[in-house]
């Protein structure tokens, strides 16, 4: 991109290589890091899978004496404490880089700034703020959930060209073509769990998996919220909650019932796990469910889940794909139609795959 400083263009590299490990890394945010000696890479990594080792230990381990007098571009501020391995900024002093350009600052206690300080008091170089917008929006599953004790929420929705979601009674209806269909699931590779409401599950009996090829094993946590607890032992996600976890959100009050403690025990056999939490309170949810580590949530269907999570103000980004064909009569109209802006959000992003368009709004605060 002309226009870029150095500093922008190796920023927006190491920002495409952190979403390589988006939804892998939990709890820990997916961070890459680039060495550069006069111009050139000599060293690139990304945060492993499960979250250690650090991108800087990688990658200054890659470097080995080239990191010497070196710029290291990294995507989030290094940390500065001693967790479960020794500080970054140490690793960046003793290999004797010149200088640390980072993009985004870490809000967690332990580093919050001391990172960069640490780097400072050293005699390195150091920049921060570089394409800060994008690397939070790489980074907002973890800066969410540090910030706001929840897991950071994307609405998907697909939305026929006459503004419908799909058409009552009629179980899945294909209203996106293949293209859009592969971007979703490039979305649930990147995410830590899925969540679709009773309806959707009971009308469509989806998988809710990651079926891109290669991609297979990074299915995120599969989430029903079900007040009666209705879901099948028959659907296909009961059926397959052995290769990936199921969890099934239900109210309290149904203990009581005889035979809510029937479907209890058939679901558990199954392997699903029956969370007792009043899906209706979805505050409370996503604080357990950040508990438990999981930093982003993908809300998949249907309208009504859709609904109580912008009710909830608990939206904090929306994918909105409209397909080419039309629904017409009986149709679930969606909260949201393409070219109208949804209140509170921004456009972030447009593209077209194939004949259906995406717009991403991400929230304004
Ligand atoms: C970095 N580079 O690649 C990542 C960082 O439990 P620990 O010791 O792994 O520390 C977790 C914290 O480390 C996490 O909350 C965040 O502050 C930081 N993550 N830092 O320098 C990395 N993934
Ligand atoms: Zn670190």
């Amino acid at each position: 991109m002309s226009g870029r400083t150095e500093d922008e263009r190796f920023m927006a590299a190491a920002i495409r290589l952190c979403r390589r490990n988006l939804g892998l890394t939990a709890t820990n945010p997916s961070v890459a890091c680039l060495i550069v000696k006069d111009g050139v890479i000599v060293a690139s990594a990304v945060t492993a899978p499960g979250g250690r080792p650090h991108a800087e230990t990688q990658a200054l381990a890659e470097a080995g004496e080239a990191a010497r007098g070196a710029t290291a571009y990294v995507t989030l501020e290094p940390c500065s404490h001693h967790g479960k391995t020794p500080p970054c900024a140490d690793a960046l002093i003793a290999a004797g880089v010149a200088r640390v350009v980072v993009s985004v600052t870490d809000p967690d206690e332990r580093v919050a700034g001391r990172g960069l300080s640490m780097l400072r008091d050293a005699g390195i170089a150091v920049e921060t703020g570089v394409l800060e917008s994008d690397g939070r929006n790489a980074l907002a599953a973890y800066l969410t959930r540090q910030t706001k004790k929840r897991p950071h929420v994307t609405l998907k929705l697909a939305v026929s060209t006459d503004g419908m979601l799909g058409r009552l009674g009629a179980g899945q209806v294909a209203i996106t073509g293949p293209a859009s269909r592969g971007q979703v699931h490039v979305l649930r590779a990147e995410t830590d769990a899925i969540l679709i409401g009773i309806g959707t599950a009971l009308a469509d009996d989806p998988e809710l998996t990651c079926r891109l090829p290669g991609l297979e094993t990074r299915s995120p946590v599969r989430i029903v919220l079900d007040p009666r607890l209705e879901l099948s032992p028959a659907s296909k996600l009961a059926r397959t909650a052995r290769q990936v976890p199921v969890i099934v959100v239900t109210a309290k009050d149904r203990k009581s019932e005889p035979a809510f403690a029937a479907r209890q025990e058939a679901l558990e056999a199954l392997g699903v796990e029956v969370l007792i939490c009043d899906p209706r309170e979805l505050d409370a949810l996503l604080a357990a469910l950040a508990t438990r580590g999981i930093s982003s949530l993908l809300v998949e269907g249907g309208a009504r889940a859709a609904r109580s999570f912008l009710d909830a103000g608990l939206v904090d980004r929306i994918m909105l794909f409209t397909g080419a064909a039309a629904i017409g009569k009986e149709g679930v109209a969606s909260p949201f139609v393409s070219g109208r802006m949804p209140d509170g959000f921004s456009l972030r992003h447009a593209a077209r795959y194939g004949a259906d368009s995406l717009q991403e709004y991400e929230r304004d605060d």
